[in-house]
């Protein structure tokens, strides 16, 4: 079954995270934007995929196959990615529930990290990454818990990060807190 509109190419009636699934399944990649962005996803239905860490912001992934990878981020209060790129993939980011806030750098011809952007985000709200903008950090602006869902196309395994302490960008493998039962479709 097709989710397109054929008046308007807008996808309906993505309510429910196995909509969503079998809509990034069947379409292509080129349709992920307007996918993700039509979806309606309510907070309730993340419940069963949550975990939470007071260390840092945990990865919980639903789908992981070889088209893309679609993962939970639940996020304590204040908590915060290092400044990374996206190991040359497309990334997409829609606050499930929340307040976040994204800054987006890029380096001068010299090396050195400067900040070009800064962009909050509310639920329902859908921002995108790609290595060609630059680097980001998101951060749960909330005073509470907040969730956030990622695609990514295809899915990424390592991406660089900015090590504070070192002031340099470092290689890092990326890995999850939870893996959903059916996350290998
Ligand atoms: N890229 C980060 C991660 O997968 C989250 S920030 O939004 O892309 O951990
Ligand atoms: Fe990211």
């Amino acid at each position: 079954m097709s989710h397109l509109n054929s008046e308007n190419q807008d996808f309906i009636n993505i309510n429910t995270i196995d909509d969503l699934i079998t809509a990034l399944m069947t379409e292509e990649c080129d349709h992920y934007n307007d996918i993700i962005r039509s979806s309606n996803l309510p907070v309730h239905a993340f419940a069963d995929y949550c975990s939470w860490s007071a260390k840092c912001y945990t990865r919980n992934c639903l789908v992981e196959n070889e088209k893309f990878e679609l993962i939970l981020l639940c996020w304590e209060e204040g908590q915060i990615t290092p400044i990374h790129n996206h190991g040359g993939e497309e990334c997409w980011v829609k606050i499930i529930d929340g307040e976040f806030r994204e800054k987006i750098y890029t380096t001068n011809q010299a090396g050195q990290l400067y900040m070009v952007n800064t962009i909050n985000s509310k639920t329902n709200d859908v921002t995108y990454m790609i290595d060609f903008m630059g680097y980001h950090s998101i951060e749960n602006l909330s005073a509470q818990r907040g969730l956030s869902l990622h695609l990514y196309a295809k899915p990424i395994r390592s991406c660089r990060i900015f090590d504070e302490n070192s002031q340099q960008f470092v290689n890092k493998d990326l890995t999850y807190h939870t893996v959903a039962p059916l996350a290998s479709i």
